[in-house]
């Protein structure tokens, strides 16, 4: 397999990490995003979307992080990175998705280079920053303290697809330098999979292209 990836894309490190937990071995294909290599006409060519990361199992080209992850899931399904019953699923599906939909976008590259072209400066966009990772992480924090005590991770004592989401989701907190102070079991929850090797060895200051 071969992962096209960038040291800091939170989506890539998603898929990183389940690949490690999974034990799955993968060629690292590096595409730098500040440079705007994803734009090139050759990797557009992989994923049309022109976003990272992109897997490619065997000649079968998989973009979205979650569906790539749902993808190894199906294929190789041991260890399980889902529950098995239908409503564990759903409720880590909905705290991938609380993480992927409702704070990743808001964050992403190309919305914050948007928000440059629309005149607001460093600071502004900084604060625009940390009032979404505010916002997303208050919510997760109500879901994951429902179940304080009960479980290591987001979703009982094994690692899912929502603790794959979580991890690089505070790794750009940091960077921003979020206060992380209120968030005092997702940051219980971080800290148990950083204890993980294929968490660890996921993170970007780990990867090839890390600078
Ligand atoms: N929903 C997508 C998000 C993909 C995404 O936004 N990737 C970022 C890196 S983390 C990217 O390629 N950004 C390029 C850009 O914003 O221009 C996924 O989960 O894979």
């Amino acid at each position: 397999m071969k992962l096209y990836t960038y040291f800091r894309s939170s989506a890539a490190f998603r898929v990183r990490i389940a690949l490690n937990l999974k034990g799955l071995g993968y060629e690292p294909k590096l595409i730098h995003l500040p440079k705007g290599e994803h734009r090139d006409p050759s990797y557009a060519q992989l994923n049309h979307q022109a976003l990272l990361p992109t897997l490619d199992d065997g000649g079968a080209l998989l973009n979205q992080s979650l569906a790539i992850i749902e993808y190894l899931e199906e294929t190789r399904p041991t260890p399980a990175l889902l529950p098995k019953d239908p409503a564990g699923r759903a409720r880590v599906r909905s705290l991938a998705l609380l993480i992927a939909c409702e704070i990743h976008p808001l964050n992403n590259l190309r919305t914050l280079k948007h928000l440059k072209t629309l005149g607001q400066d460093e600071e502004q966009i900084k604060t625009w920053y940390r009032h979404w990772i505010a916002d997303g992480l208050a919510k997760l924090e109500a879901e994951l303290a429902q179940t304080k005590g009960t479980g290591r991770y987001c979703h009982g004592d094994s690692p899912t697809l929502a603790d794959c989401c979580l991890v690089p989701q505070i790794f750009n907190a940091k960077r921003y330098d979020s206060d992380l102070k209120p968030y005092p079991t997702v940051m219980r929850v971080f800290d148990a999979c950083m204890k993980l090797e294929a968490f660890d060895r996921a993170q970007p200051s780990k990867q090839p292209d890390a600078e």
